[in-house]
């Protein structure tokens, strides 16, 4: 219950099939539903409609396939939801979720922020999707905050079974909907990292055993095999989902695709901060750049990532000009400095240069110690007065192969 007594989260769905969301009366969130904490509400969209038929879809305008999800019904079905608001919301408005395979990803965060909101409404769209101007109708003249929204990287016919999952999701985060608050801690995801296996009674089934530590009593190694045990999971099923803080995986270098873009753009950030602040400048086209430039030099220099586990963790990249081949932008991000990945990028952008090279060439910041330190060690030297170099920066160079 929220404080005023009413529940604590009022949900309307509106769809074309009312019947496929029979199921929120099942379960635990049937249950919170019968338990006055949630209160939801499923509505017809054809209800809303006028002719004989009960038209919800026509043509696209412009050509293509498929049909269109009108606007009146839709618009006439959101009014309807918002005129509907107890007395117990206030002057509270519905937060429009929109399930489709073009939206922003669901993940747990989000049903955590949604299972704060007082009212969500889910908008269940068929076909190959509504009528655009449903939604600044619903934003400019309901004042509603919309979101759309995707369960994968996949498409089903609907948004129904999408609401199915993301009712779920949400309901169970309401307080007083699942009993057991550990149960909502321990839980995968919550943490970055998959379950570990479960097991139960009888010790032995079928000539199968449990894994002899866990009957052992030793609480440690139990934690210890279990940890164990969701590293390897999550890195067999998951790898996305392990960092540099879970643990030792393989550096990998690979050239930089557009994908990579909006990562690049954070990591040269965080690296050239660092460099302002040691060299006492902001004059560093890295801190000034954004996703358009980043993007664009992709196709005039040569751009590798480096990757632990997923992330990235470090870049370089390589331009021609004349008989110089230029480094630029080597950075590695800060928590995995002095373990050799700024030389590795180092060696992988040298080894990368191409025949009738006479010089490789890079900048730092003259007051950059760590990075001339390194520098020096691979064979670099700083060039006196060299032409074209900002202030607070110097040049070095060496020959190939040395
Ligand atoms: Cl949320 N809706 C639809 N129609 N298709 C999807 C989806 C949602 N998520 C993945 N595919």
């Amino acid at each position: 219950m929220s404080e005023d007594g009413g529940p604590a989260l009022r949900i309307d769905v509106v769809s074309i099939f009312p019947d496929y969301l029979a199921a929120l009366d099942l379960s635990l969130i049937g249950k919170a539903r019968d338990d006055g904490l949630l209160d939801v509400r499923v509505h017809d969209l054809r209800d809303f409609t006028h002719d004989r038929h009960r038209t919800v879809d026509d043509t696209p305008y412009g050509g293509g396939a498929g049909m269109v999800m009108k606007a009146q019904p839709w618009a006439e079905a959101l009014d309807h939801v918002v005129a509907q608001r107890g007395s117990n919301l206030a002057d509270a408005r519905p937060h429009l979720v929109v399930p489709g395979p073009g939206g922003a990803p669901f993940t747990q965060a989000m049903a955590r922020q949604l299972a704060h909101e007082p009212w969500l409404a889910f908008a269940c769209g068929r076909y190959e999707g509504i009528d655009e101007r449903v939604y600044e109708h619903a934003r400019e003249t309901l004042g509603l905050e919309v979101s759309v929204v995707s369960l994968g990287d996949y498409v089903l016919n609907g948004g129904e079974v999408a609401v199915l999952a993301m009712v779920e999701a949400i309901g169970r985060l309401v307080p007083g909907v699942i009993g057991n608050a550990e149960s909502l801690v321990e839980e995968s995801h919550e943490d970055g990292l998959l379950e570990y296996p479960l097991y139960t009674k009888p010790r032995e089934w079928n000539g199968r055993q449990v894994p002899p530590i866990l009957l052992s009593g030793n609480h440690a190694a139990i934690a210890a095999w279990r940890h164990e045990q969701r590293l390897a999971r999550t890195a067999a099923r998951r790898p996305d989902l392990l960092h540099a803080s879970h643990g030792d995986g393989e550096v990998e270098i690979a050239a930089a695709t557009p994908s990579d873009v909006p990562e690049l753009n954070v990591l040269f950030k965080a690296c050239w901060v660092q460099e302002a602040l040691l060299n006492d400048t902001l004059d560093i086209p890295a801190l000034t750049e954004g996703l358009d430039d980043v993007r664009a030099s992709l196709d005039t220099t040569q751009t590798w990532v480096a990757r632990k586990g997923g992330r990235l963790v470090g870049a370089v990249r390589t331009s021609r000009l004349g008989d110089d081949w230029h480094i630029g932008r080597l950075c590695v991000v800060p928590d995995l400095r002095g373990r050799g990945l700024g030389r590795r990028l180092l060696e992988h952008a040298e080894a990368t240069a191409p025949d009738g090279i006479r010089t490789i060439s890079l900048d730092t910041g003259a007051l950059s110690t760590d990075n001339l330190r390194m520098y020096r060690k691979s064979g670099y030297r700083v060039v006196p007065d060299a032409p074209d170099v900002p202030a607070g920066a110097v040049h070095l160079t060496k020959r190939p192969g040395r």
